[in-house]
């Protein structure tokens, strides 16, 4: 017996309950002591069958992913695996909640599986950069057929019970008690006197057209977003149909093996656990509780407003728009309409969840019809003035410990807590457009936020599905100040002889999914300009190509050309031109620009930004700031974060480089912050900051 692995008799079926807590993750010391209580029962001859089950929330999430990179531990996976597939007397996985990963694929060692109608079975190891290692992609081909099984693996995403029963990779659903009856089960299957063969055993769902798997891989890789692992996982499944069993288990451990100690899964685990330290947030604890939210209200039915409203009914929460006239609102709720019609007609929603979402959506031109609501989330034009009046006009109808929730997404959320009598209430949600879309929730806590309504705001985020990021209040807050740093740039860099295409390159070979130039063209230059104007400011390039009516790719121009219906940027002469003579007005020399040139010009400046971050508190950890990043302006998955990847890159050459530009142009956007100098000097991480 260990702490971890309890074996227990009831009449003849062993009983082997693992718990280590939270997740059960077949770290070493869950491993080492299952390796030997399996050995046990198999040697007992009054044991007839073994089940295992497992304690607290969930059957095992998996391998655990701290123990990758450290050096590895006897037994391994996959020789726990080999010696629950040893055993002839029928084995059976009872599974609750997850079976992840390595956990799914020890169940799939077992003969048999039962599980809970709420579990949910899936090998996301493709999300952490990894393939199964385990045998995953040779057994659950043999078991669910090669299509069904490369879907799961690729896409990464687990299913339910519906569908894993269908596909026969679960055998039966408990009714009540999933231990009971699974070892019922067991002993129904020791009784029946037939063999048990393994997977290993099972070769007829094999014989499929290779042509046909070959073009379901090309299908389901699509999305793969530069990334390695999904290719090499839908490899691994090929072989599994390609080569015998153990040949095939042999290549998917050299497979798995040259991902693990690949930087893209490096990368892809720091986002993993970078992603929930994001929600321990200093002075909100385990014992600080949330508010309830069981109504919102939004004000404002334009693209965010709408797109906030969507992202609130999709999570459950019934909502209710506040805007000036019928019209506005009519025409923002004809907005949802058609996103959800766009939905279904992808398939991503079925009609009658079309419906349900819609139902929740209401809309009103009047303040009292939002006193019952428990957050209400603004969503009007960035100006502190209509910020002022919208929340005065809150803080008069709303009931006591409702929450007022602005989306700005640069002022300062302290002056606007302060225009009502309950700072303490007031908190930024920054959302990213489109709001139903896009996963990044940047929490804004002002001054005298309470520590109950960043609690409420990381619930909140989790049940609409969004990856939070709480943030202190500074100009732009964490992604939209880094932004500015990084695109401080973008026009000297055309001046000096840049074109867009050589600079959007840069990005693009960096692995992000555009340029700046085509996000711009995206975006809508027009909105850029307006911001401008409201700050005063001027961009000599920007601004001309505006008051021509290059307003992006809603124009058919902007920085580049787009044919009528194409998303496709075709350089335009007329920009180039309007570039050369700029930089004559200006009387700036063009000379090549080289593409480490424009990285250092743009890149750096933004990690930099990152530090002064740090070093002002704006974000609580380096980690932070890689998860605004990634989930909410396209850095790339493969490189874990800017924060991350300067870290991997090396600081002191960073530092180096921001100097040489400090030097040649007295720009204060180069001068390296105290922070990176520091790690220069050190060689430390920003984790030894903490
Ligand atoms: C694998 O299996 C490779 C094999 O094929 C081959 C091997 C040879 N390891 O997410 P939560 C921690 S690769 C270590 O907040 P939830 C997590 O960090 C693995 N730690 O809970 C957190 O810690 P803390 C394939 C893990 O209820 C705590 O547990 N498996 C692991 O929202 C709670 O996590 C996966 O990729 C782990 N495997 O969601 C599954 N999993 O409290 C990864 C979790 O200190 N896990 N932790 O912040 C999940 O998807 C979710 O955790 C799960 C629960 C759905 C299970």
């Amino acid at each position: 017996m260990s702490d971890t692995v309890k074996i227990t008799r009831d009449d003849g079926i062993a009983v082997l309950t693992l718990d280590n807590p939270p997740v059960n993750a077949l770290g070493h010391a869950l491993r080492a002591p299952l390796f030997e209580a399996l050995q046990q029962a198999k040697a007992d001859d009054a044991v007839q069958a073994i089940v295992i089950t497992c304690a607290g929330r969930t059957f095992i999430a998996g391998a655990d992913i701290s123990e990758f990179g450290k050096p590895p531990k006897e037994p391994s996976l996959p020789d726990l695996i080999a010696m629950l597939e040893s055993i002839d007397k029928p084995t059976v996985a009872a599974i609750h909640g997850t079976a992840l990963g390595g956990g799914l694929e020890l169940a799939l060692g077992c003969h048999y599986r039962v599980a809970e109608k709420s579990a949910m079975i899936g090998l996301p190891e493709v999300n952490l950069g990894l393939i199964p290692g385990a045998g995953g992609t040779v057994r659950l081909p043999r078991l669910v057929g090669p299509e069904a099984a490369l879907k799961m693996i690729v896409s990464g995403k687990p299913i339910g019970m519906d569908e894993a029963v269908r596909l026969g990779a679960v055998d039966r659903l408990a009714e009540t008690d999933l231990l009971a009856e699974a070892i019922a089960f067991a002993r129904e299957k020791a009784a029946s006197g037939n063999a048990h063969p393994h997977i290993r055993a099972r070769a007829e769902k094999l014989a499929v057209d290779l042509a046909a798997f070959d073009e379901a891989v090309k299908a389901v890789t699509k999305k793969a977003r530069g990334l390695t692992a999904p290719h090499t996982a839908a490899e691994a499944v090929r072989n599994a149909i390609t080569m015998e069993f153990d040949a095939a288990l042999d290549r998917e451990r050299e497979l798995f093996l040259e991902r693990r100690d690949s930087a893209e899964s490096a990368a892809q685990r720091h986002l993993f656990f970078a992603t929930r330290e994001a929600t321990k947030v200093p002075g909100v604890g385990r014992e600080t509780e949330a508010r309830k939210i069981a109504r919102a209200g939004v004000i404002g039915a334009g693209t965010m407003g709408a797109g906030i409203a969507m992202a609130l009914a999709n999570g459950g929460i019934p909502v209710t728009i506040l805007e000036m006239n019928e019209d506005a609102i009519a025409r923002g709720l004809a907005h949802v309409e058609k996103t959800y019609a766009g939905s279904v007609k992808r398939g991503s929603i079925a009609p009658e969840e079309k419906e349900a979402r819609i139902a929740r959506i209401s809309g009103t031109t009047d303040y009292a019809d939002l006193s019952d609501c428990d957050i209400v989330i603004e969503a009007v034009f960035e100006d502190m003035g209509v910020k002022r009046q919208v929340f005065t006009a809150l803080d008069s109808v709303l009931k006591p410990g409702a929450i007022l929730a602005s989306n700005t997404s640069y002022l300062d959320v302290n002056e606007i807590a302060a225009t009502t009598k309950r700072p303490q209430d007031v908190v930024g949600l920054h959302f990213f457009s489109p709001a139903h879309v896009m996963k990044l929730l940047e929490i804004v806590r002002g001054d005298e936020t309470a520590p109950e309504v960043i609690k409420t705001a990381l619930t909140l985020a989790r049940k609409i599905g969004k990856v939070p990021v709480v943030v202190g209040v500074c100009n732009g807050f964490v992604g939209n100040r880094m932004l500015a740093a990084r695109r401080e740039q973008n026009e000297d860099l055309l001046l000096s002889g840049a074109t867009p295409e050589q600079v959007d390159r840069v990005f693009t070979d960096f692995g992000w999914p555009m340029g700046p130039f085509q996000m711009v063209d995206l975006a809508g230059l027009d909105i850029s300009w307006k911001h401008r104007q409201s700050l005063g400011l001027t961009a000599p390039i920007a601004d001309t190509l505006c008051e021509a009516g290059h307003f992006g790719q809603k124009a058919g121009r902007g920085f580049y050309l787009y044919e009528e219906g194409s998303r496709t940027p075709k350089p335009d002469p007329f920009v180039q031109e309007l570039i050369e003579k700029k930089a004559a007005e200006l009387g700036v020399e063009r000379r090549e620009i080289s593409a480490d040139e424009i990285t250092e010009r743009t890149l750096y400046p933004m990690i930099n930004e990152g530090a002064k971050i740090l070093e002002e508190r704006i974000a609580a950890r380096a980690s932070d700031i890689d998860v605004v990043w990634v989930n909410g302006y396209g850095f790339p998955v493969a490189k874990g974060g800017p924060m991350f990847w300067a870290e991997r890159f090396g600081i002191k050459t960073i530092v180096e480089r921001l100097e040489h530009w400090h030097q040649k142009t007295g720009n204060p956007l180069f001068e390296p912050a105290p922070l990176l100098r520091q790690l220069a000097l050190t060689g430390g991480g920003f984790a030894d900051l903490a």
